[in-house]
């Protein structure tokens, strides 16, 4: 395998299709090695982790200010990244600000308590404090960044068939609890007012190729298609490599397209146990079929923004962790390699 140093760049074989981007952590820019990985071959990157809520909500400062309807926020960590990309002239997804998870219990408590029985806030005090939270954001980061953010990724992974409420939402999210599915087109209606021109809305979720969800999906995007509130649908794809199935992908891709929407793929990976050969050539077979399948829906005018992958190398890869077995599903190998997945999606 080629020192991906010495690879042409992903991005720019992409340049007439789509962005084509990744997912960094805060300690990739200092490093010289992923600094070069990026700067060679991604034309957008994504913050993992230090872009969303609970890096961002300052629960002291929150607390010392006593609005009931207004948490403070800080920007230390999202500007770090911003910075990094303004310098190195990539643009950036940002990601996210409506979710479930990693947003600080606290900020759905009346009192801002982060006791575990806290007091919970009511409809209306949450729905205003995601306003005032998503504008706060927005006008921060188009204010100090301006032309760098280029989509938004207003509310993420609200669908979840499993939890079976009526439009199949997850109910067990806090926003659900609080506000029923009210709390979506609240967010996007923020994001409306705060977003900067160019700048598109995006509804961001997983299996979004599974026919169950995919349809729930839809009828979500209907309803806020109906007062203009969404732009994008993103497809996260996580996939797996003994189970992914292409067509399905493809289904779905249409079937969003088809409601007049741009598509982005948010969170490429997939999840291959094994770095043999073997594997690995499978592996990259997928890739091509898939890159190839997207090709070919922009050549036939699917508006597709930006192709994400979920980290750099291997070695950053969630996988691992979450799998509980390592994991090879990137295009460039914990030394810094490319792999046969980057051959088949260069290869066009
Ligand atoms: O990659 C992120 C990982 O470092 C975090 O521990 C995890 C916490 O939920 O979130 C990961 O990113 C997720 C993304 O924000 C939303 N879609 C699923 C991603 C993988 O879990």
């Amino acid at each position: 395998m080629k020192d991906a140093l010495q690879c042409p760049s992903l991005f720019k074989a992409y340049e007439n299709y789509f962005r084509i981007g990744a997912a960094v952590n805060g300690r990739m820019p200092a490093d010289p090695a992923y600094d070069a990985l990026i700067c060679r071959h991604f034309s957008s990157i994504t913050a993992d982790n230090q872009m969303k809520p609970m890096f961002v909500m300052d629960h002291k400062a929150t607390l010392a200010g006593g609005d009931p309807l207004h948490a403070a926020v800080r920007f230390d960590w999202v500007d770090s990244l911003l910075s990094y990309a303004r310098e190195k002239g990539i643009a950036v997804r940002y990601h996210t600000l409506a979710w479930h998870n990693q947003t600080p219990r606290w900020f759905f408590a009346k009192d801002w308590s982060d006791a575990e029985d806290a007091e919970p806030a009511s409809k209306e005090t949450m729905l205003t404090r995601l306003e005032n939270y998503i504008l706060d954001v927005m006008n921060h980061v188009n204010t100090a960044f301006p032309g760098l953010v280029y989509t938004w990724d207003v509310v993420n992974e609200a669908i979840e068939p499993d939890q079976g409420a009526p439009g199949l939402y997850r109910t067990r999210s806090p926003w659900y609890m609080a506000c029923g599915e009210d709390f979506l087109p609240a967010a996007f209606r923020a994001a409306r007012k705060g977003q900067a021109p160019g700048q598109t809305l995006c509804y961001n979720d997983y299996n979004a190729f599974d026919p169950v969800k995919r349809d729930a999906i839809i009828d979500l995007l209907k309803k806020l298609q109906a007062e203009n509130l969404v732009d994008t649908m993103g497809m996260q794809g996580h996939y797996v490599m003994n189970n992914m199935d292409i067509s399905l992908c493809e289904a779905a891709s249409r079937a969003y397209a088809a409601l007049g929407l741009n598509l982005q793929v948010t969170e490429l990976d997939i999840h291959c146990n094994s770095g043999s050969d073997e594997a690995q050539q499978k592996l990259a077979q997928l890739y091509g079929d898939y890159f190839a399948m997207l090709r070919k829906l922009k050549d036939e005018g699917v508006r597709i923004e930006a192709v994400t992958f979920w980290g750099v190398t291997d070695a950053d890869s969630w996988l691992t962790g979450f799998r509980r077995e390592t994991s090879y599903p990137l295009l460039f190998s914990r030394e810094k390699k490319a792999k046969p997945a980057y051959d088949a999606v260069m290869n066009m």
